[in-house]
This record gives C-alpha cells, structure tokens and sequence, in this order.
C-alpha cells in the first residue's frame, strides 16, 4: 500500500479502468460473480442486439429496473476519491465501463464511458441519440422519425463508440500510473487497456476484492472493498 501510494503521489499522469465493483458499495449489483447480475439473467437474453430485436419489450423492462436501481443509489468514498484526484494530478482520465453515471455525480469531469450510459437513448432507425432520465421510462418513440429507441449502452458483439475509445486508448498509452478497479478484467477490448498501458512502461495498481485474471500481471493488487481502500491509496481521507 505505501509503495502504491507514493507511485500516485509522484505521478504526473494517471489513468483509470473502473468496472462494477466500484459502484458494488452503492449497492448496484455486479455482473460476474455469486451475487452478480449474470448468475440471474443470461446476457444473451438481455445485453446482445440480437435479444433486444427478438424481445425489445423485456429487454426494455430490464433496464427499467436497473434504471431505478441506480437512480436511487449514492456514489460512495470510491468514487470520491477518485473526483479528488483528479483535482490533485496534471493529467487524468477516467476510462469506466460502467454505465451507471456515478463517477459525473461525485464530480469526476474527464470520464470516458466506453460501454455507454444508462441514461442516453438511442434511436434504432436514424441513430440520433438523447439523454432521458425519467424512471419508470415511457419510453416515447423518437422525436425525429418515430423510430424505436434502444438503450444507449454496448452490447455483446458491438463495437465501442469510436472516439471515446481512442481517447482511452490515448490515455493509456501517456499515463505514469495506470489504476484498475473493481473490474474482472474479462470483457475486451476494456480489458485490453490493462496490458496496453504495462507495455507502454505505466505501473499497474489493482483494487479488487479478489484476485483476477490480471492481479499475476499487475505491479501490486490490493485486496478488499474499493470504498475503503481507495481512500487510503488516495490518501483523501487523511
Ligand atoms: C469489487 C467490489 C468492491 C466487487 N470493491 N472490487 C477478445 C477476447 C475474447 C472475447 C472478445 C475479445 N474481443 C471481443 C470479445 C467479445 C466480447 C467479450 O469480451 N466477451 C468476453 C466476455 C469473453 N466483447 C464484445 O463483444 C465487445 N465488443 C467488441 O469487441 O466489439 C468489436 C466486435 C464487433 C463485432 C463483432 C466482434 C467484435 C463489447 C462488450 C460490451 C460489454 N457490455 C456489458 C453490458 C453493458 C451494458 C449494461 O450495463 O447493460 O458491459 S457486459 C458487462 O461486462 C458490462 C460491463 O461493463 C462489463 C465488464 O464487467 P465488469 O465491470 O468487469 O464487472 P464484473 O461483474 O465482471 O466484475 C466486477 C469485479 O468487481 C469483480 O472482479 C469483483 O471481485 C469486484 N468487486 N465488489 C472492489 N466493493
Ligand atoms: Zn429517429
């Protein structure tokens, strides 16, 4: 931990991958995992394009329910902490895949959200896209053409929106500290960055309540909630 906090402290510039776990302590479910949304739900019903034009209808309800279910959630001292660090550090970015929207309520400002948002809609006919944070969603037709609209998020076997992958990509490449939390590290190409920022020289710090696929890779692995030891690694509570 105090080898970990020194690299954060003399770091110039600092990148972070952040996954579910993070937002575990604000009581969002996780995918993966005993209690993770997977063990009840198969992605394949629910988080592919091919689900949403079988079923839109259930796969519209699913998110409805999850919509609520972060709506009434806080972000918690991890997100916290991370909005205070980035206030500290030259440069920062904040690559997550979550889609909760988290990070932005606790105040982070530079974050790049590659698998989407919740909270944006996207046309299924003309693409536009818009951000509606009503629950329990009406779900109106769009405005432009009537199309039916699609929750803004990325599903299994679509690509990431483009520029705000590259600017992860970027990111990743520039950076002296690359942190990752809460993530399993099993989905790609997010989990791709792990290994892109190691090749490019960046010391590696992961914060996970068990050790993943990464934690032999990384430079060291913290183990335990993301609320309680960021934190610490921050030194935001000191
Ligand atoms: C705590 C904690 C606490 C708990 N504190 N920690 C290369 C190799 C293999 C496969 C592929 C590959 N490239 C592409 C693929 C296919 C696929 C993929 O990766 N599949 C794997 C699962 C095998 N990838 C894709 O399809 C991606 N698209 C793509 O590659 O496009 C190119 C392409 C196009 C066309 C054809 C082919 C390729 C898109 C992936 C989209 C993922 N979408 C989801 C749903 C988003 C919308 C929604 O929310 O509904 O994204 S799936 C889900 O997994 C969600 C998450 O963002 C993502 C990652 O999960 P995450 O965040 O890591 O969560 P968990 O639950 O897995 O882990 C939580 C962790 O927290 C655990 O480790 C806990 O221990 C820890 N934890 N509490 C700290 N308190
Ligand atoms: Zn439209």
């Amino acid at each position: 931990m105090n080898e970990a906090r020194d690299w954060i402290k003399n770091a110039s510039s600092i990148t972070v991958l952040t996954g579910a776990g993070i937002s575990a302590e604000s009581g969002i479910p996780t995918f993966r995992g005993a209690a993770g949304l997977w063990k009840q739900f198969r992605p394949q019903d629910l988080a592919t394009p091919h689900a949403f034009a079988r079923d839109p209808i259930l796969v519209w309800e699913w998110y409805d329910w999850r919509r609520g279910l972060i709506k009434a959630a806080q972000p918690n001292a991890a997100h916290l902490a991370l909005a205070e660090l980035e206030r500290r550090v030259r440069r920062f970015a904040l690559v997550t895949q979550n889609v909760d929207g988290l990070h932005q309520r606790e105040g982070s400002r530079n974050v790049l959200e590659v698998h989407g948002s919740i909270w944006k809609l996207r046309c299924t006919a003309c693409g536009r896209s818009w951000e509606d944070q009503t629950v329990p969603l009406s779900l109106p037709p769009c405005c432009e053409c009537g199309g039916m609209a699609r929750p803004g998020v990325v599903w299994f076997g679509e690509s990431l929106p483009t520029e705000i992958w590259s600017s992860a990509e970027r990111a990743t490449l520039h950076c002296d500290v690359f942190l990752v939390i809460g993530t399993s590290a099993a989905v790609y190409p997010a989990a791709g960055l792990i290994p892109l920022a190691k090749s490019s020289g960046a010391r590696i710090i992961e914060v996970n309540t068990e050790t993943t696929e990464i934690s032999s890779n990384v430079d060291c692995t913290l183990i335990g909630p993301a609320g309680e030891l960021l934190p610490q690694l921050i030194g935001s509570n000191a």
